[in-house]
């Protein structure tokens, strides 16, 4: 039985969960108490990372205070939630983020100033929560944002990895990886629940068992537990008083410490076993669009999806409605393939336990689900080897090939006799071994299945997933284009911008309403506009430039022109052609004059990202860029005309920093590879100038800013499928350009080219599946048109203030109300400003 408080001590429990007015007394207070009683500090043992502490301490309590109001009143409403549910959430850091959804930046610098403390000192304390790879985790922590601020009762579910995504470190050119042990010196932004567990089954064996009336059920049973323990991060949304949760699990084992055996001197094996269930929850996986087929990610799947659905369904039994209202209830969203067990989870709780018939659960489970695929890359389709799934998760697998049985007989009843459909569309892809294909069970299991971007829903439909389409014929498929915070995206990484656009528009209301931003159009041709905006394009570049040099101690004139490619590394997206690409400059500037060459737009080319540990021709391109750099920097020559930096251990804090400062950006993955693309988003929000192929959202960000603002090149994606069957079969069309850049490589420009070697064979022998070849004249040509606009300085900053003003579109505040609407079917859920 609950707990009931004496009413006359209500009072008291209304005045510790209102919000502390933000006063500067009470924040010097609050974070003096922090400082000295919660980490035991005092005036003469402090340093920067203390009052980052203490900052952070004190805005804990303001969410927290906020996360109880909503939390209650979403209790008292019961609205319709989403889950969304992902393996990756790359959050970045909070402080900054925190202080300005919360309106109370400015008192804290005040406070903090007045106490000797400088803010921006502060906030560069922080460590990334780096729980992601790239584009996937990035657009669940913007999601999270839009759903806060947006007003929606909203859940974020996943695993709180104690290790992030790897730490890179380059050595001698080459990338290393170190551990990402993040939570070392505590986590202010998370809560423990010590008090929200669940147990977690894996293994054993399935009874079946016949009832009185003939019935058959069957009971899981057997196997190893372990214990998944929350642990809450509260998201604020902007200006308002909603505050979700994204809720983390940590793995524990479910028994205590085997004394018995401790004390037999079996030390080892009673340790083991902890070990065992902590192992589940210990790192992220760190591949980007590549599918691993390890067990212990299979674990992290089941563990996450398992302990969600447990959490959700307890939620809903507390309004004791009956089952079919459930989908009326809870909207289930799959961030990928990832959390596809659900599907399966849910029906074997539904009919195992909850005692449904097989139909009615699964009407539940359908009208539950639904999935956004990210990737047309067969090599990042999930497939899972049937043995392995049976021998984790035995009754999982009955349940998936009932499902596919069903399913089938659909399909057989709607094409009858046709049995290479009944092959192409199985569930269950044969082979030795089969492999559940987890793309068809999550379509099968859901009522909605989304691509992120135009091209690439229409791809999921006519390339990837045509059959299905008939299937439901067209019902089940649709678009919803991704978007990013304007809220970090601007308005936290650029505040001089901001500030700016804010004077211009006369009103802040923009971070909130993205649509407002049309109205800069007006001072595209404003010279003074032009003037002031370009000037603080040029405070970024200095910024990053500082950076640049803090780190590689390469000096970069902030006078030359920014192009930067920052993403993952992967040969799709084509760090290899910019590369190539630079060397073509670097090999014709050789050839002017030094008269000709002071005529040349000054160009420094930035690259970040890291690469998967195993992908080894990923890694040769970043051991081909340091050694580029390496020669061209060093080159007395070039100075300034040419620079090329790699910048180490990209993640989401150096975005913040490389984004605003840049002319130009490239996302140049082959076309119809690239799903959506955020960070083009991102650079184009900045007035950044998108430079790159006819793929994902750049298509729709080149319709909405207009074509004379996007520098577009190379072969359409419905051009890629011929151009590869003939690279395939006959000899591979050597662009001349290529050829020369080529040879520079292997003549040993750039130190001893039997390290390259592969690298270069992946576009001869290799096939040039990327289609580098083909396009490298296009893109040679894209990037001359790109120094030839440079110079036209009136020209340049006209474009770039259009840039920022189309791309009202490119909020996720318009993706999620999308969703909430299309999809989820959920409403706003306006949490008061106070209790009552
Ligand atoms: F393979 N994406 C990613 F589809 O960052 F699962 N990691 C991944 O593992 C996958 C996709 C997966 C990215 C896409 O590559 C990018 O185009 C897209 O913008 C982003 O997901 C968000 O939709």
């Amino acid at each position: 039985p609950r707990w009931l408080p004496p009413p006359e001590t209500l009072h008291l429990w209304k005045e510790f969960e209102t919000p502390e007015p933000a006063e500067i007394k009470a924040i010097q207070k609050s974070f003096l108490r922090h400082v000295t009683k919660t980490f035991a500090r005092t005036a003469f043992n402090m340093d920067n990372f203390g009052s980052y502490q203490g900052t952070a301490y004190s805005l804990r309590d303001r969410l927290i205070d906020k996360w109880n109001i909503t939390q209650q009143h979403h209790t008292r409403e019961d609205p319709k939630r989403v889950y969304y549910l992902s393996l990756e959430f790359l959050l970045g850091r909070s402080l900054d983020s925190c202080l300005l959804s919360l309106g109370v930046k400015d008192i804290y610098k005040k406070a903090l100033d007045e106490l000797g403390f400088r803010l921006e000192d502060l906030i560069g304390e922080e460590v990334d929560a780096a729980l992601g790879n790239g584009g996937l985790g990035r657009l669940a922590a913007c999601y999270m944002d839009s759903l806060a601020t947006l007003d929606y009762p909203a859940w974020g579910y996943g695993i709180r990895y104690n290790y992030g995504i790897f730490k890179q470190l380059i050595v001698d050119g080459y990338q290393t990886e170190f551990p990402d042990y993040w939570l070392n010196f505590g986590n202010p932004w998370e809560i423990e629940r010590l008090d929200v567990s669940y147990e977690v089954r894996f293994r054993g064996y399935v009874n079946k068992v016949t009832e009185e009336d003939g019935t058959i059920s069957y009971v899981w049973e057997g196997g190893e537990k372990v214990v998944a323990v929350a642990y809450d991060v509260p998201i604020p949304g902007y200006g308002t008083m909603n505050t979700i949760n994204i809720r983390l699990w940590s793995a524990k084992p479910a028994r205590e410490f085997d004394f018995a055996m401790f004390n037999d001197g079996n030390y080892e094996k009673a340790v083991e076993e902890q070990k065992s269930a902590e192992n589940i929850t210990s790192v992220l996986y760190p591949n980007d669009n590549h599918m691993v087929g390890k067990i212990l990610r299979l674990k992290q799947q089941y563990f996450f999806v398992c302990a969600t659905l447990q959490d959700a369904i307890r939620r809903f039994k507390k309004t004791n409605r009956p089952w079919s209202d459930f989908p009326y209830q809870v909207s289930i969203q799959l961030n990928d393939t990832h959390p596809t067990l659900g599907i399966p989870e849910l029906q074997r709780i539904l009919i195992d336990e909850e005692g449904l018939s097989w139909d009615d659960a699964w009407d539940i489970v359908t009208k539950t689900f639904s999935f956004t695929n990210h990737t047309v890359l067969p090599e990042a389709l999930e497939r899972w080897a049937v043995p392995l799934i049976q021998d984790l998760l035995p009754r999982h697998m009955m349940i998936i090939f009932d499902i596919n049985l069903f399913f089938l007989q659909k399909v057989e009843k709607k094409f009858p006799g046709d049995r290479d459909r009944l092959r192409r569309m199985s569930i269950i892809e044969e082979g030795h071994p089969q492999n559940v294909r987890m793309a068809f069970l999550a379509i099968v299991g859901s009522h909605t299945v989304n691509g992120v971007a135009a091209l690439h829903s229409n791809l999921i439909k006519n390339d990837i997933f045509p059959d299905f389409v008939e299937f439901y014929e067209g019902n089940k498929f649709t678009n919803v284009t991704n978007g990013i915070t304007p809220r970090r995206w601007l308005h936290q990484c650029n505040p001089a911008l901001s500030d700016f656009i804010t004077q211009k528009l006369g009103s802040d209301s923009w971070v909130k309403d993205l649509e407002q931003l049309k109205k800069l159009k007006e001072f595209a041709d404003d010279a003074a506009v032009q003037k002031q905006w370009m000037a603080i394009k040029r405070q970024n570049k200095v910024r990053l430039a500082d950076y640049i040099h803090s780190i590689t101690s390469i000096q970069v004139s902030p006078d030359s022109l920014f192009d930067i490619q920052v993403k993952r590394i992967h040969e799709y997206k084509r760090q290899f052609m910019n590369i190539l690409g630079v060397i073509h400059r670097y090999l014709r500037l050789k050839k002017l004059t030094p008269e000709q060459r002071a005529k040349e737009v000054p160009r420094l080319v930035v690259f970040a990202g890291k690469s998967a540990p195993g992908y080894f021709i990923a890694k040769l391109v970043i051991k081909l860029i340091n050694s580029v750099g390496e020669v061209v920097n060093n080159d007395p020559e070039i100075g300034d005309i040419l620079k090329v930096v790699f910048i180490p251990n990209y993640n989401v804090s150096l975005a913040e920093i490389i984004i605003p400062a840049s002319d130009i950006s490239q996302h140049i993955s082959t076309a119809g590879t690239e799903a959506s693309g955020t960070s083009n988003m991102k650079f184009v929000l900045n007035g950044g100038i998108i430079l790159g192929t006819v793929d994902g959202a750049n298509i729709e960000i080149g319709e909405e800013i207009g074509e004379d603002n996007i520098f577009f090149f190379g072969v359409k994606a419905d051009e890629v499928e011929d151009i590869r069957h003939l690279n395939r079969y006959r000899k591979i069309e050597m662009d001349p350009d290529l050829r020369n850049v080529l040879d520079a490589i292997e003549r040993g420009t750039f130190g001893d080219p039997k390290i390259f070697e592969p690298l270069v064979a992946t576009l001869t022998v290799g096939g040039d599946y990327y289609l580098i070849s083909k396009d490298f004249a296009s893109y040679i040509e894209a990037q001359a048109d790109s120094d030839e606009a440079y110079k036209d300085k009136v020209g340049w900053a006209k474009k770039s203030i259009l840039c920022t003003a189309g791309m009202s579109k490119f909020s996720s505040d318009r993706s999620i109300n999308e969703y909430a609407e299309r999809i989820w079917k959920i409403k706003p859920c306006t949490v008061p400003a106070t209790l009552n």
